[in-house]
């Protein structure tokens, strides 16, 4: 009588771990932020049924954040699903996916001598998610800069221009296009730069931030916009996307502004140099160019 009571026991035991873990795995929804990775991947590592998931398509462009230039061979696929989807970048930097699963995914991009990166990605069903251009960064040039910012978009508009105003007493506290003064100096005051103004589309246009050597204390704030400069399309139809790299890891992404994005100016963020923390993010679209905060 005792075995049988201990049998029944351990049965009911059973029964409830097997209840427990049915309950868990039935929580991880496809918008579980981390729990949507392994909703993508059976629990023995094995690819997600092809039977419960619609399909689309995805296609951009990668360059490189420093100068520019397209880059070739770069590996793509959607994570979770590398056997059936990895792709390489063409000559000309393109990619397409032309059998992505559909819905909140993550874009895993990597190449040698740059840093690889999983950006996320909407994708849409029996549609195709156009215009998909992300910036790679060499990984030689982390040792010193502490934010890495990028400015990708579509090839129309031809011009979008990124600003920066930085915590400098000096002449050089907005960082922009104009000149080799106003894009600003890594090696000195005021350890910001833009590499690149992008005028024939897509981008990227990268401005970094470097911490260390500097002489300022960065008590202020690095307020970052951008100018759509012929007006039109809005950043919404440009397809605009700004990434942050932080330490040498995609921090943050913004795509497009609030409001009217009908409007000239996107204020995309401010970053408390002191803290390294963002203060404001994504902020609304403006009819005339953001105000100095230092
Ligand atoms: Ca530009």
């Amino acid at each position: 009588m005792e075995d049988i009571a201990d049998k029944k026991r351990v049965m009911k035991w059973f029964s409830f771990i097997l209840l427990f873990i049915f309950v868990s795995l039935s929580s991880c929804g496809p918008s579980g932020g981390s729990n949507m990775l392994l909703g993508n991947v059976e629990s023995d590592g094995s690819e997600e049924s092809s039977a419960v998931i619609s399909y689309g398509s995805i296609s951009g462009n990668i360059t490189d954040a420093e100068d520019g230039a397209t880059l070739s061979d770069v590996s793509v696929y959607i994570l979770g699903f590398q056997t059936s989807t990895e792709v390489s970048t063409n000559s000309t930097g393109e990619f397409s996916i032309s059998s992505a699963p559909s819905g909140e995914r993550y874009v895993v991009l990597s190449k040698s001598g740059y840093v690889s990166q999983t950006p996320s990605a909407t994708i849409p069903v029996n549609d195709e998610l156009e215009n998909y251009n992300v910036s790679l960064v060499p990984d030689t040039t982390w040792s010193q800069d502490k934010f890495v910012i990028t400015l990708s978009w579509a090839e129309t508009p031809a011009d979008l221009d990124s600003y920066m105003y930085v915590p400098e007493t000096g002449s050089t506290h907005k960082i922009w296009y104009l000149n080799a003064t106003t894009r600003g100096d890594l090696t000195g005051d005021p350890y910001a730069q833009l590499d690149v103004d992008d005028i024939d589309g897509e981008g990227p246009e990268t401005i970094r931030i470097r911490y260390e050597g500097g002489s300022l204390d960065y008590n202020g704030v690095y307020r970052y916009y951008i100018h759509n400069l012929t007006g039109t399309p809005s950043f919404t139809d440009a397809d605009a996307v700004v990434r942050i790299y932080r330490n040498q890891v995609l921090w943050k992404t913004y795509t497009a502004c609030s409001g009217d994005d009908s409007l000239d100016w996107w204020h995309v963020f401010d970053l408390t140099g002191s803290t390294g923390s963002i203060a404001v993010g994504n902020d609304t679209c403006e009819n005339s160019e953001p105000s100095d905060p230092n």
